[in-house]
Parts: structure tokens; sequence; C-alpha cells
């Protein structure tokens, strides 16, 4: 899942593709370089972040959206809003990304059952305005796995498909260092939950405060957690540098199947 922030304040790319022209031709790009997933985004939720209104949300995303569609990938809309999703459905879109686990607006779900489209709900603790002061949970796997497990529900209590429900633990949304490590360990346990898993380390601070390193500079240590949460049961990769992360995940998947192509059945070979 390639990242299209249609920002101007996104932790690690606000401001650079606000254009809808310079949006579609960076979408463009991921697709080129092996996205299967377009997620478009008009609302950063990095930490501090106060959110826009629906209709400056719509005015970024839209264009950007239909512009994109035409390249035939999956685009989703990393929304919150209804109104936001059904403009952005309306125009091709066909996965919701919401990041409140339709806590956020009540409307949500019904819209994502009335039309049949996939949805991922993420795990977050507060909003993103205060999520990371000083954010604590018994055990952050079991905390954050029941909370999937009750969104989940309340999704098909609304009409939602099961099937159609990803599931994400919310790396860096009110977690410390050690919570997001923690939960990508013990990512398996998110996975047991039986639904595909979608993980978003791409460049978050955590990467930073191990590797020293800025955002803009965090593709190998994106990769390396990413190769890490597919072998650890995680099946969508949410991310900003996807020629890097495609590499890296699909010589992990070889080397985990002991084969390549890995969709093949296994053959006798005889290249060195
Ligand atoms: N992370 C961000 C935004 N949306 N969606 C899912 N499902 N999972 C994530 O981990 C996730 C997400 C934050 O990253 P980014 O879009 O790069 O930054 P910003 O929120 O500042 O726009």
């Amino acid at each position: 899942m390639g990242v299209v922030n249609v920002t101007p304040d996104s932790f690690s790319d606000g401001g650079r593709f606000l254009d809808p022209t310079a949006a579609v031709a960076h979408g463009e790009r991921l697709a080129a370089e092996g996205a299967h997933i377009l997620d478009v985004g008009g609302e950063s939720t990095r930490p501090g972040s106060a959110g826009v209104p629906a209709d400056e949300e719509l005015r970024r995303v839209l264009p950007v959206v239909e512009g994109l569609a035409a390249t035939g990938k999956a685009i989703s809309i990393d929304t919150s809003k209804t109104e936001v999703a059904t403009a952005a459905l309306d125009a091709g879109a066909v996965l919701v990304n919401d990041v409140t686990a339709f806590r956020g607006d009540p409307g949500l779900a019904g819209l994502v059952a009335a039309r049949g489209v996939d949805c991922c709900l993420m795990h977050m603790l507060g909003t993103p305005r205060t999520m990371q002061d000083d954010p604590r949970y018994d055990d952050v796997v079991s905390d954050v796995k029941a909370f999937l497990e009750q969104r989940l529900a309340f999704a098909v209590g609304e009409g939602v498909a099961e099937e159609r429900v990803m599931l994400d633990p919310g790396i860096g949304f009110g977690k410390t260092v050690d919570h997001n490590l923690e939960l990508l360990a013990r990512l398996d346990e998110i996975a047991a939950l039986g639904r595909p898993v979608v993980v978003g380390v791409s460049r978050k601070s955590f990467l930073g405060r191990i590797t020293g390193r800025e955002a803009a500079e965090r593709a190998v240590a994106t990769a390396a957690a990413n190769v890490l949460a597919l072998e650890r049961g995680a099946s969508v990769f949410r991310v900003h540098d996807v020629a890097e992360t495609r590499d890296a995940l699909a010589v992990a998947a070889a080397t985990l199947a002991g084969r390549w192509p890995v969709t093949t059945p296994r053959t006798t070979t005889t290249t060195t």
C-alpha cells in the first residue's frame, strides 16, 4: 500500500504533494514501483495534529482519487469522515482506511456496509492531539487485540461483511517505542484474529529513535520492520518507500517459502 498524502503537514512528506497534479504523479510512480493499493489521505494524523474540516479534506483528495482511479490500482481513502468517504467511493475508491476504526463518524460503518467495499480498522489510543501523552496499557498486545476484536464485531453488527475487514495495530498511534516494538514482535497474536493485518511502520519516529535518522532517510529501517511483520503474519504494508519495501518483501517472501516465484509449486532446479 503506497501512501499518497495530499496534506501540508504530514510528518514525513507534508506539503510535497498538496498540488493534485503532483499527488497524482506521485501515486502513479508508487503504482509503477509495485504498489497494489494507493492510500490517499487529506488529513494528517501525526501526533499533536488537530484535524481539518470535511470540505477542505474533500477539496484535497477528490481530484487525486479521480486521477488515480485510472491507474487500475485499488484506491484507498484514508479518512474518518462519511462525507469524504462517500465522495471518494463515488470517484472510484474501493477501500476505506479509518484510523478511528468507525468511532469517529457514526455513519461510516453503514456506508462501508451499503457499498460492500473493503475497510481497514486501526487501533489508536485517544486522539492524534493527545495520543502520545504518556500512553499506558496493561499488556499492549492483549489490549490492542481486544480492541480490534471489538471493533470487528461492531463493524459486522453494522452490516459490514467480515471478509471485507482488515485490522491494523496502529503503530505510533498512542504508543511508546517499546509498545510499537512489542506489537511488531507479537504481531502473530493480532493475525490470530483471522483477518488480514495491515501495518503502518513507514518512516515512523520509533525507527528514527533506533537509527538516529531523519524521516526521509528511514526507508531501510522501514523495510526491516516490514520484513519481520511479514514473517509474523502481516499482509498489507503501508509505506512511503514502495520500491525499497517491495524488494525487501519479495526477497523475504521467497526466503520464507524456500522458492521463487513464491506462487508456483516447488520444482527441482539446478540454477546456481
Ligand atoms: N499511519 C498514518 C496514517 N494512516 N493508516 C493505517 N491503516 N495505518 C497506519 O499506521 C497509518 C494510517 C500516519 O502516517 P502518514 O500518513 O505518513 O502521516 P500523517 O498522518 O502525518 O499524514
